[in-house]
């Protein structure tokens, strides 16, 4: 395999990753080039740094919080605890967190003999050239990092991951353990879908039996699992993901995937009679009651708890799939529901159904579809609505990789690595120019996935694709391919058994 992917570099690829110059002892560095996501521009050259045992970190106050993030990232992968200084002794190998000209996300990383630098604007910017360090670090000894600049910075704002909590329950443990992998690709919003037909995963406490009911065992798929975030786990997930520069966004799924709210809550049905407990697959089948004031009173009790737990600005109110609500109550919901989410401070989030109600406007659509035209969203981008970007058929990451996956569903096709990073999420839909994509999103639901090992083996190696959609001006699948193939060790390090696709050349 190594051999293979030598040739491959030696042949194919030169300029994309030709291994770095030989330092004077040990083996060739890891290219600057072979970052995942691309960055904006790389300058290798010069000479090489070897970070040891005496290494420091320095980092004014501001930045400490990022120094600690670098500080546990160097430990996990050398083995060293690395001081944290606020300024550099004379003559000391370092790695500087440094105010920078470029702003936000971005960042410059510079690789001297004495030392690395990183330099941004803000401390989002400085973790993420923290990512970049970590995946230019060997994953033996000696510790050295190729010489060279990379200056860098994100084509689009939002690049999001999302997990489905209401088939399967995850456990917070499980949900930090994908935020500690999806933010190593820049990912910086996880999605989180919170309530559906099966069950209710938040605590609400003026409706408390959404989760005494909606959360017990047994109400996940198949009536396999159970369990809900209490408020204190979710107020905990969200400090641990803005620890890693994530934005949790959270989606109560409404008027549909509404079942196990109205188990709890039978008023929530026109007739008033409960439903019977749903652990199947099936979809599209329970509405809100429309015409009734006690549905509006749950929404927006539903809506304020969940503003009041959640610092971002984004309130995901889900909108899809929702066949047993008409057309024009859909539109009379939305008319009521989209003003209460801006009422509580925060903008709305939906499916890209929503765009059938005009008040959808100033909110934010989430695509889903397979197609490559919509003119309900058109029109709504026309009128000023933004989109982020989830084509079913090329980022679900719950649709199998081929027939042969033993985990996922094949609704909207087989997915494999090229078909999810073949595409572009600025053009991809008509109607819809870059300037009204904020982003892509790679959902995962979860009707077929239990543990955290098949969350991994259905997300990887797809979300660094999505991740590179998200953050890199340009898309060059064999440039993807090789450094890809080159990452799979670190993933193998880590523990984390993604898929090793047969499109890949995976280094060994
Ligand atoms: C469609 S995508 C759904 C979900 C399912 C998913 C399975 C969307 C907005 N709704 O209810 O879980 O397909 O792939």
């Amino acid at each position: 395999m190594r051999k293979r992917l030598a040739v491959l570099l030696a042949c194919a690829l030169p300029l994309v990753l030709a291994p770095a110059p030989a330092d004077a002892a040990g083996p060739p560095a890891v290219a600057l080039s072979s970052v995942i996501p691309a960055p904006v521009e790389v300058r290798p050259g010069g000479p090489a740094f070897r970070l040891t045992a005496r290494t420091v970190i320095v980092a004014p106050p501001s930045a400490r919080p990022v120094a600690d993030r670098l500080a546990e990232a160097v430990r996990a992968a050398t083995g060293y605890r690395l001081a944290i200084l606020k300024h550099a002794p004379r003559h000391a190998s370092a790695i500087t967190l440094a105010p920078g000209r470029t702003g936000g996300e971005g960042y410059r990383l510079s690789v001297g003999r004495k030392g690395v630098t990183i330099r941004s604007g803000g401390n989002a910017g400085l973790f993420n050239g923290v990512q970049t360090l970590r995946q230019l670090l060997p994953l033996e000894a000696p510790w050295t990092v190729a010489g060279g600049e990379i200056v860098d910075r994100p084509r689009f704002a939002y690049r999001g991951a999302f997990l489905d909590l209401a088939r399967h329950f995850h456990t917070p443990a499980e949900i930090k353990q994908y935020i500690d992998e999806i933010s190593q690709f820049k990912v910086n919003h996880l999605h989180l879908h919170l309530s559906d037909d099966q069950g209710w995963r938040i605590q609400i406490d003026s409706w408390p039996r959404l989760t005494a009911v909606g959360g017990a065992a047994g109400t996940g798929v198949d009536g396999v699992g159970g369990g809900f975030l209490t408020k204190a786990d979710y107020r905990d997930l969200v400090r641990y993901a803005a620890a890693r520069y994530v934005t949790i966004v959270p989606e109560i799924d409404m008027p549909g995937h509404v079942n196990a709210a109205q188990v709890a809550y039978p008023e929530l049905t026109c007739d008033g009679v409960a439903p019977p407990p749903r652990t199947d697959t099936a979809v599209g089948y329970s509405s809100l009651c429309i015409g009734k004031e006690v549905t509006y009173r749950f929404v927006e009790d539903v809506i304020r708890e969940l503003a009041e737990l959640t610092p971002g600005p984004l309130i995901h109110i889900g909108g899809d799939e929702a066949h047993a609500t008409s057309e024009a109550d859909y539109i009379a919901f939305q008319q009521r529901v989209l003003p209460l989410v801006s009422k509580y401070g925060k903008t709305a989030y939906g499916w890209n159904e929503i765009t059938q109600a005009p008040a959808s406007h100033t909110a934010i659509a989430q695509y889903w579809n397979t197609g490559t035209t919509d003119p309900t969203l058109a029109a709504a981008v026309a009128a000023g609505t933004k989109v982020i970007m989830s084509p079913a058929n090329l980022t679900y990451l719950d649709m199998k990789y081929d027939p042969s996956t033993r985990l996922g569903l094949s609704w909207a096709g087989y997915i494999e690595v090229r078909k999810a990073y073949d595409w572009d999420p600025g053009t991809h839909l008509a109607g819809v120019p870059e300037s009204a994509v904020l982003g892509v999103e790679a959902p995962l639901w979860s009707e077929t996935l239990r543990s955290i090992e098949d969350i991994e083996f259905m997300a990887f190696p797809r979300l660094a694709a999505i991740a590179e959609l998200g953050w890199s001006p340009a898309r060059d699948w064999e440039s993807f391919r090789a450094r890809l193939g080159a990452y799979g060790p670190r993933w193998t390090a880590r523990g984390v058994g993604f898929y090793p696709s047969p499109q890949i050349d995976w280094a060994s």
